[in-house]
């Protein structure tokens, strides 16, 4: 029948009032279901801040759809009649309304996509627009290459959008500023952090319900500061380009034990949520950069975060197939510590970035990938255990952004979609980008014996673990050209020395 009502899906992660499924609905004749599900919150188990926040997020966005004239069927975590799976409140409500069709935007999850191309009713997907790149787009673009590098899709993305051009050439002459963005932490920090908020009476009552239902996942719900709807999150977008971005690219690989945020944007959450537009977050840094409040290598780094590396990352999730997350170039098979789950460990590094993350559900990029990737790629634990890790541990994390960024840059297990060479090093970088190793129990300049910074064993063993894979790689030969150097007797000690020091954490010791 032509006017049948239709369910209209809005998932926790697309809280934007342009969404695809929203355009193609109707608020006068179709019904928009949203829902609190026990099975999208535990099949990781998200930190509570995550959970918290998209309970809000979500909360809040139904209100606004039902403002704008929709009809919302909202779903709280505790309903009774609640089915505690997407598809099963799809079928509840579908019942309800007699409706024989779903209009859904593509889920960020193939196991989602599989879920809903499954069920009983036929469910029309629509392409996530939300995205600067549709994946024909990404597709025509990896089409006939050898390698897909993110700095030549990038540059097709400035040029589509036109930001940071002059003309068809790019601003002040170079794409990329990577190279002016490697200063270890300043002494100083002139920023108090991200912008936060104080939970108002909704908040509230979905961080009781966070935890009462969730206490034993990993992660401390409170102070619990996030911003949870679209004016905030652009409050907090505000705050960072005054504050911060000026001195962004600057201190963008920095670390320190004092402050957890530097001068980084903090809003990976707000935009893979919905809350945030992506190109409109780029083209305000742009507009600071042209009104001389913010330097180029700053801007053009901060767009190149977004445009290129979210975009390229999302593009290889989805060519990847859905196989992409389970797989294990590198044959590593080590279970995960169990010092990701409480930072019981003497690694101050690591300690650190863990602790972090349990009390903000937040690293920045270089301790995701340079503390616990590296730790865990030099240590060879599973890539899949890994993944789940940062899965449930990052208040900004779903499948299409933190495979490719796990399962591809970090644990190099992708077969070198995402990289060229592994993101690995030993405690030198660690200690030249940070202040860890003051006061850590390892020390960072010991190559072997007890103390020895387990970075540095870690390293060669890994290096020559990996001889076949690697030593060809004309960014890694060096590497194996220091190694023959040295003398055999060191060789073998360095590599006792990392089988002692993986044995022991295998056996449970606090190393
Ligand atoms: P900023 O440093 O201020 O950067 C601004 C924005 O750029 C980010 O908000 C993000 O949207 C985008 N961005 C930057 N780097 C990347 C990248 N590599 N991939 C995609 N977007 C990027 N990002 C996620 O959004 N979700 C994840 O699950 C995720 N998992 C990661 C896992 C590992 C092992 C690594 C190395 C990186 C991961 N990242 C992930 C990328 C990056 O660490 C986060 O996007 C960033 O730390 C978010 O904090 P921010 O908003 O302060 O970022
Ligand atoms: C991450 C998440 C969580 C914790 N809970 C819900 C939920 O209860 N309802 C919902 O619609 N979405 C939730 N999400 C987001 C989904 O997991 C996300 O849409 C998929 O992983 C695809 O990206
Ligand atoms: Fe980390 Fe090694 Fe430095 Fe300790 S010495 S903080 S383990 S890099």
């Amino acid at each position: 029948m032509v006017n049948e009502t239709r369910l209209i899906l809005v998932l926790g992660d697309q809280l934007s009032p342009g969404l695809s499924a929203l355009q193609a609905g109707d608020p006068a004749r179709d019904v928009v279901v949203m829902a609190e599900v026990s099975a999208e919150a535990t099949y990781v188990p998200h930190h509570p801040k995550k959970i918290a926040f998209l309970f809000a997020a979500m909360r809040k966005f139904a209100e606004r759809l039902r403002s704008d004239g929709w009809q919302v069927d909202y779903t709280e975590l505790d309903d009774s009649e609640n089915a505690q799976s997407i598809p099963g409140e799809l079928l509840r409500r579908a019942a309800q309304h007699g409706a024989k069709q779903i209009i859904a935007t593509e889920p960020g999850e193939w196991r989602l996509i599989s879920a809903l191309q499954e069920m009983p009713l036929p469910v029309q997907i629509q392409p996530d627009t939300r995205f600067l790149a549709s994946h024909a787009r990404f597709e025509d673009w990896a089409e006939g290459r050898k390698q897909l590098r993110m700095e030549y899709f990038y540059r097709e993305m400035r040029r589509e959008t036109g930001l940071l051009m002059a003309g068809d050439k790019p601003e002040g002459g170079k794409w990329n500023y990577d190279h002016d963005n490697r200063k270890p932490a300043p002494g100083e920090i002139g920023r108090a952090g991200p912008m936060q908020f104080t939970p108002d009476a909704l908040v509230e009552d979905v961080l009781a319900l966070v935890e009462a239902r969730f206490e034993e996942h990993f992660g401390t719900l409170r102070p619990f500061w996030y911003a949870t709807d679209a004016a905030q999150a652009e409050a907090a977008l505000e705050d960072f380009l005054t504050n911060a971005l000026p001195l962004f690219g600057d201190y963008q690989d920095a670390m320190t034990s004092e402050h957890r945020f530097l001068y980084h944007a903090v809003i990976g959450q707000y935009l893979n949520a919905g809350l945030l537009d992506p190109l409109d977050v780029c083209q305000r840094a742009e507009a600071a950069y042209r009104a001389g409040h913010a330097p180029l290598n700053a801007v053009e780094g901060f767009i190149r975060q977004i445009i290129g590396w979210r975009e390229f990352m999302r593009g290889i999730y989805f060519l990847g197939g859905p196989d992409y997350a389970s797989r294990n170039g590198l044959g590593h098979s080590r279970d995960l510590p169990a010092f990701y789950w409480t930072g019981q460990t003497k690694m101050r590094c690591m300690a650190h970035a863990i602790d972090q993350t349990r009390d903000e559900a937040y690293a920045h990029h270089i301790q995701r990938l340079m503390v616990t990737g590296n730790f865990a790629l030099l240590a060879g634990i599973a890539p899949q255990q890994v993944a789940a890790w940062y899965l449930a541990v990052y208040a900004d994390a779903y499948e299409w952004v933190e495979a490719p960024n796990v399962i591809g840059m970090s644990q190099f297990a992708d077969g070198g979609m995402v990289g060229s060479k592994p993101y690995v090093s030993s405690g030198n970088y660690i200690a030249k980008m940070s202040d860890y190793c003051k006061g850590c129990s390892y020390d960072v300049k010991a190559k072997t014996g007890e103390t020895a910074c387990p970075f540095n064993v870690l390293y060669w063993q890994f290096l020559i673990r990996h001889r076949e894979a690697f030593e060809k790689n004309p960014r890694m030969a060096q590497m194996y050209r220091t190694w023959d150097r040295m003398q055999e007797g060191r060789q073998t000690q360095v590599l006792q020395d990392a089988e002692t020091f993986l044995a022991r954490m295998e056996g449970g010791e606090a190393v």
